[in-house]
């Protein structure tokens, strides 16, 4: 329920241009701010990569997260994985490359990017309220084989506001689904992040270009500004 007291809408200044969001028809949607990605041991470094790159989008999420809390805005989690016996981890998936450890191996936080594993859990700083929604993803899209578009039909949910990791990963691939089924997206730049600077920078830029061809790019600021903003 959206707080009587708050706003119930706001335009964020965002690129290309600026966007006017009803509070009551937008979720948050925070992609995979999962141990398994941002700390030491898990997925993201067995695949070779410096997990310390994503540890800046916790801040700027923890405070849209606060306000979209405080505003009463639908909250939604994400989380990568699979089932403890891979029915659901594509043979194509799991041999992929040549990582240290292979997607249900033990490792540290148990076994890599398994369901109910400590590695696959979100960190502290955003753990879901139990009143928020958890969506368990096999994928990189949070709407291929999930409920997410039950969810958001149930809600009345137009438009989303994303962040979280990586950048050109399951962000863009969540934001690519989601501008096809008819959402309008906004990317909260410093609250996503990728392994890689440069494919964060272009995997922005992609959503932006072309008048925002799958959609809308703003910083944290931008969107907290909005949410304390009435322009109703
Ligand atoms: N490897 C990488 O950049 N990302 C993933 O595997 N998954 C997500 O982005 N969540």
């Amino acid at each position: 329920m959206l707080n009587a007291s708050k706003p119930t809408s706001g335009t964020i200044v965002a690129e290309p241009e600026p966007i006017k969001l009803d509070w009551s028809t937008t979720a948050l949607v925070i992609i995979d701010m999962q141990r398994d990605f941002m700390e030491p041991g898990g997925f993201g470094e067995t695949l070779g990569n410096d997990v310390s790159q994503l540890a800046r989008a916790v801040k700027p999420i923890a405070a849209v997260l606060a306000r979209a809390r405080d505003t009463g805005m639908l909250v939604v989690h994400t989380r990568e994985g699979h089932l403890p016996d891979l029915s659901d981890a594509p043979p194509a998936k799991v041999e992929r490359g040549a990582p240290s450890l292979r997607i249900g191996d033990p490792g540290p936080m148990g076994r890599i990017l398994i369901r109910g594993e400590a590695g696959h859990d979100i960190i502290p700083e955003l753990y879901p309220l139990d009143s928020e929604i958890v969506i368990d993803k096999p994928g990189k899209g949070a709407f291929y084989a999930t409920e997410l578009t039950d969810v958001l039909e149930k809600y009345g949910i137009e438009n989303l506001l994303v962040c979280g990791v990586t950048t050109e990963v399951c962000v863009n691939t969540t934001v690519r689904e989601a501008n096809d089924r008819g959402y309008r997206c906004v990317v909260m730049s410093d609250g996503c992040a990728s392994y890689f600077p440069e494919f964060h920078e272009m995997g922005l830029k992609m959503i932006k270009a072309q008048g925002g061809i799958f959609g809308w790019v703003a910083d944290s600021a931008a969107v907290l500004e909005a949410m304390k903003t009435s322009t109703t």
